[in-house]
């Protein structure tokens, strides 16, 4: 199925149903309380269905009149910039630059494992060392979570919107953190009873926090 850009004044977002840098930007949307239209593609099997308007094919992408956007993380500095109301990233260049590292890094550090855990087509051994390497990172970075109500940050901000996805994912990954990560269940239940976090899941992302 072909998709153009229409020029309709209401936002378009082309979105995975479980897919987790999809939900990055549906938080982002819902902590903005932006009316979106919002457009589901299949992954597995709409081969294409977005390559009229990104010519990497990949989801989330988001349509804004004229502007095509794609790139999860750049979609939610645009929303951010957007809709100032509430800021998501911190006001000063330093803190802003910090934020921008610490997205980074979560898509290094974690997100890549959780794309190879996630691929279907992955070697079953091969995944069980990527889950074992994930709780591991996640355990060790947990005493940072205990620092501060959010990442890094008294306030909530765009990396808890990246981070939240994968948390919310890792039971459904076989992962379970042990109880002396304390403060990274805390901090994932902060995220998770977020207004905006109910309503920016799927269901397909309901059943897989169940
Ligand atoms: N770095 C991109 C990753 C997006 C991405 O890889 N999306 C995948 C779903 S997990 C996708 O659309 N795959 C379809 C394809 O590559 O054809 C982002 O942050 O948005």
């Amino acid at each position: 199925m072909a998709v153009v850009a229409n020029k309709r004044s209401v936002m378009t977002l082309y979105s995975g149903s479980s897919d987790p840098y999809s939900h990055r930007a549906r938080i982002v949307l819902a902590e903005k309380g932006v009316t979106f239209d919002l457009y589901e593609i299949d992954v597995d099997n709409q081969v294409e269905a977005l390559i009229e308007i990104n010519p990497y094919n990949t989801v989330p992408t988001l349509v804004d009149r004229d502007l095509v956007l794609y790139e999860s993380e750049i979609i939610m500095e645009y929303l951010d910039e957007r809709f100032p109301h509430p800021p998501l990233m911190p006001v000063y260049p330093v803190a802003r630059a910090r934020s921008r590292l610490m997205l980074h890094r979560v898509n290094r550090d974690w997100y890549t494992l959780m794309n190879k855990i996630l691929d279907k087509q992955a070697n079953p051994l091969e995944q069980q060392e990527y889950r074992k390497a994930l709780f591991e990172s996640i355990v060790a970075v947990s005493p940072m979570f205990k620092e501060m109500p959010y990442f890094l940050s008294e306030e909530f901000s765009l990396v808890d919107c990246a981070i939240a996805p994968m948390l919310w994912r890792l039971k459904s990954m076989g992962i379970n953190l042990p109880p002396e990560a304390k403060a990274v269940h805390e901090y994932a239940k902060r995220l998770f009873d977020r207004e905006a976090f109910q309503v920016s899941l799927t269901d397909t992302e309901r059943a897989l926090g169940e």
